[in-house]
């Protein structure tokens, strides 16, 4: 009978929402609740959301990379403010294989490259501005850095996305919204018709003020519209609306991830006022619990990606070569992302040259050796059997006799519905069920590690599932042990024992006696609003000032680690003053001596 009642449910919902719907059970993409259900038909139809084709294709990629080029590479700049000489690109040794061949050989799948950073520099001889490699020197300017790549993607089997960034401080027409929003449509078009196929299209969210101080006003219908119909394959990724940004450039996904959310990207107005009624945003823990679901109107498949750099900064700088990170941090990276229901998008930035890095290439290299062999030996026999697990369901699977385990990976076919919520882990040891771990959500991929041991079974127990689960893999694995902590990033190479504070706004300190400074570090506090602009000088005697830079902390907002600043050249200085010209909210925030470091090396 219960049956009967939710086919008939299903069956009127599909009539009244008009989603798309397959095989009369799934509602593709989008599933916007009629009125009339209670709570519990509620979570019941979120389990029936489904990714499209290009959604489930692109989770399943799950390594990803990204390649931050471009003048930035070249200034020392982690954002450009659009006045830069396109003379100052020019790699001396550009070589697109390499990348490719070295993200390829360490498992990814594909590569996003950044044909146009907030600096307005096109990577590519774009008809919309002479702001672009066909202004450099490099190939005598007849250069196309996305053409070499695309090649090289397409050589290798390598799956190929553009970054174009909407914000633009070189654009004039950036702030005069119809002018603006009919060149990047070009950019777009030219990207997503002269390069052959594109797997995924990044728009990230920084939106500045323009070079006139007006506000620009994005036309995103119409980008979404141009992407649709020039490349119908591509999802279409953070302030689009197939792929959502996992909240932190930390490398960290979240325990608890739904696929299924209320939030959308903050596109128009009604979107906006959608994701201020249930105060959510991609930075929000909750995206998708019940009690979320049953305040929503409508539901999305809209699935986490999860952006880091390999270094500290997303585009090369020299000073960060030792500050790439360890096999164990990117193995950590590995689980909290694509272990934890997202995709990982990893950021590889080329050098000067314009080739990665040797510490990056090797650190790769490593990592990827890691997980492939690493994840080769499954230790359970029968974990391939699909199940159909009703909560409080328990299956048991047999282990390869004597093999030490501490690593379970689990999967649910998403293509029916991201639905367990809570499970469980046992290993049977000694003749007894002893508990390894427990979860929540699965969703397409769920690692999760535990103390070594060697049981001759596994049991999983699905907990709680918003309907019948479809547990398609269970497998288990032993992943060594590996030794190295987080680098550090060098934050003083002066002692701050003998600093004394002799002003609180502009920060001003008395470092004791002189040194020869080459740069100083700002380490953001997460609890209080982080410096953006800011004035650097020194002093020799405390009272006559030169000012060294003023500079922005670029992108602190979203990734708020402690930040280098190089001087470019030795000042010899016993007094050093940072003076905040704004916060990142716009505020005056002030700044701890604590907060400060020298490098003089
Ligand atoms: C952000 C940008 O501001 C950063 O520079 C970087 O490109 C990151 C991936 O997206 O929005």
């Amino acid at each position: 009978m219960r049956k009967k009642i939710d086919i008939l449910l299903l069956i009127t919902v599909t009539l009244l929402s008009g989603c798309s719907q397959r095989a009369n059970t799934y509602f593709e993409k989008e599933l916007t609740f009629p009125d009339i259900l209670t709570s519990d038909q509620k979570i019941k139809l979120a389990a029936y959301v489904v990714p499209t084709q290009r959604q489930y294709e692109w989770q399943q990629l799950e390594l990803t990379a990204f390649i931050h080029f471009g003048i930035n590479t070249f200034t020392g700049r982690e954002w450009g403010d659009g006045s830069e000489d396109p003379a100052l690109f020019h790699p001396t040794d550009f070589n697109a294989e390499q990348w490719v061949t070295s993200l390829q050989e360490a498992g990814f799948r594909m590569l996003i490259l950044t044909a146009k950073h907030h600096d307005g520099f096109c990577l590519w001889p774009t008809q919309t501005t002479t702001h672009s490699v066909a202004a450099s020197a490099w190939r005598n300017g007849q250069g196309d850095i996305v053409r070499e790549v695309k090649e090289a993607c397409d050589k290798y089997n390598m799956k190929f996305g553009v970054y174009l960034s909407p914000w633009d401080r070189n654009a004039g027409s950036y702030g005069d919204s119809p002018k603006y929003n009919r060149m990047f449509v070009n950019q777009l078009s030219e990207l997503l018709t002269n390069y052959g196929e594109v797997h995924e299209v990044w728009f990230d969210g920084a939106n500045g003020e323009g070079p006139n101080g007006k506000v620009q006003e994005y036309d995103w219908a119409r980008f979404y519209h141009v992407i649709d119909s020039l490349q119908p394959n591509a999802v279409k990724a953070i302030m689009g609306d197939d792929v959502r940004w996992v909240g932190n450039e930390h490398g960290l996904g979240r325990e608890t991830e739904w696929s299924v959310t209320p939030l959308q990207p903050d596109i128009n107005e009604t979107i906006t006022i959608e994701n201020k009624r249930l105060n959510i945003s991609p930075l929000s823990s909750d995206l998708g619990s019940r009690e979320m679901i049953i305040e929503s109107k409508t539901v999305y498949w809209y699935p986490s990606e999860v952006d880091v750099s390999i270094r500290p900064g997303w585009f090369y700088h020299p000073e960060e070569d030792e500050q790439v990170k360890t096999v164990r941090e990117l193995v950590d990276i590995y689980y909290q992302s694509v272990g934890m229901n997202s995709v990982l998008l990893l950021n590889v930035p080329p050098d000067r040259r314009g080739r990665l890095h040797e510490v990056d290439v090797e650190r790769l290299r490593q990592f990827g050796a890691y997980i492939s062999n690493t994840f080769k030996n499954n230790k359970l026999t029968d974990g391939t059997i699909l199940w159909k697990a009703r909560s409080g369901a328990s299956k048991e699977y047999n282990m390869i006799p004597g093999e030490t385990i501490n690593t379970i990976m689990l999967q649910e076919d998403i293509r029916k519905g991201q639905r367990v919520e809570a499970f469980k882990v046992e290993g049977f040891v000694n003749d007894e069920w002893v508990f390894l771990t427990e979860g929540t959500t699965i969703g397409y991929k769920r690692l999760l590690k535990f103390a070594e041991t060697t049981p001759s079974k596994v049991r999983i127990t699905v907990l709680e599932t918003r309907d019948i689960a479809n547990i398609s893999m269970v497998d288990a694995y032993y992943a060594p042990t590996l030794e190295g902590d987080r680098k550090e990033i060098r934050l003083s190479d002066i002692s701050s024992e003998r600093w004394e504070l002799t002003n609180d706004e502009p920060l001003t300190i008395d470092l004791g006696e002189m040194y020869p400074i080459k740069g100083f570090t700002y380490s953001p506090d997460e609890a209080k609003e982080s410096l953006f602009n800011y004035t650097f000088r020194v002093s020799t005697d405390g009272l006559t000032w030169s000012e060294v830079v003023m500079g922005e902390f670029s992108n602190i907002k979203n990734n708020p680690v402690p930040q280098q600043v190089p001087l470019g050249e030795t000042v010899n200085a016993r007094f050093i003053q940072l003076e905040t010209i704004n916060g990142v909210d716009g505020g005056k925030p002030t700044v701890e001596m604590s907060q400060i470091g020298i490098l003089s090396k």
